[in-house]
């Protein structure tokens, strides 16, 4: 069994997404990341960065994983499925990948904060940002045109990429000017198993139109639980 700390957050959607397409079992443990808690020495011990998502393999020496790459490849290696094991397969996997982590997560992210979130108004910190978000996905959209997925087969870079682009509006970048990632997003959101895997802890109205969403996360807050199963409602 896994135990699954994680918010309704893309990176928390790549953690539980992958878990759904693999089919483990899971305990999820809603961690409010609005309150704080995440940065309590109880949670930290978990993850010391205090960011979601994190696990825990119960069935491994009660084994813990943060950064939510490094527990896609855990999970994808403990069930031996989507990451190959030949050594270019999994190096293309690993790429794109890596190209969320240290890319699409980071840019897409500040965008969200400076277009979304951010006290004051920065027109150039959000137009940076934006612009790049921009960037990475004709990346995305120029890989596409000629490939079904990013890595050959369906893989965990398709998820973790997935996670964060599905949510574009969030951060105010339309992709009307890119059909091949539009075509690949929308073959992703119909999958069943992400499906599930975004309405973990909570459904959220993050890939609405310009709608904001924080109501639906401010409603959910009564339902936090705390590290390692404590509940705290
Ligand atoms: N590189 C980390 C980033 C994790 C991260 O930024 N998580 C956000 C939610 S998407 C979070 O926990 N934010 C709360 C905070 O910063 O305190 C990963 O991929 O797991």
């Amino acid at each position: 069994m896994i135990d699954l700390y994680t918010w309704a957050t893309p990176n928390g959607w790549k953690a539980s997404s992958t878990l759904e397409e693999l089919g483990l079992e899971y305990n999820v443990h809603p961690i409010d990341i609005t309150t704080g808690v995440q940065k309590e020495a109880e949670y930290t011990a978990i993850n010391p960065n205090g960011r979601i998502p994190a696990i825990i393999d119960r069935d491994n020496d009660d084994f813990a994983v943060f950064e939510s790459g490094a527990i896609q490849i855990y999970l994808a290696e403990k069930t031996g499925k989507l990451l190959p094991t030949d050594d270019k397969g999994r190096s293309r996997v690993i790429q794109w990948l890596m190209f969320q982590m240290g890319g699409l997560g980071p840019m897409q992210g500040q965008a969200n904060v400076f277009f979304r979130y951010f006290s004051e108004t920065i027109p150039a910190a959000i137009e940076r940002y934006q612009n790049e978000t921009r960037r990475l996905y004709g990346v995305l959209d120029g890989h596409l045109q000629n490939n079904e997925y990013l890595a050959g087969d369906y893989s965990i870079a398709d998820i973790a990429n997935w996670a964060w682009a599905r949510i574009h509006n969030w951060a105010g970048v339309e992709i009307d000017e890119f059909p091949a990632m539009q075509r690949w997003l929308n073959q992703l959101e119909a999958r069943p198993a992400l499906q599930r895997g975004a309405a973990v802890p909570h459904a959220t109205n993050y890939n609405s139109k310009g709608e904001s969403n924080d109501e639906a996360v401010k409603g959910v807050s009564s339902i936090v639980t705390g590290p390692a199963g404590k509940q705290e409602q």
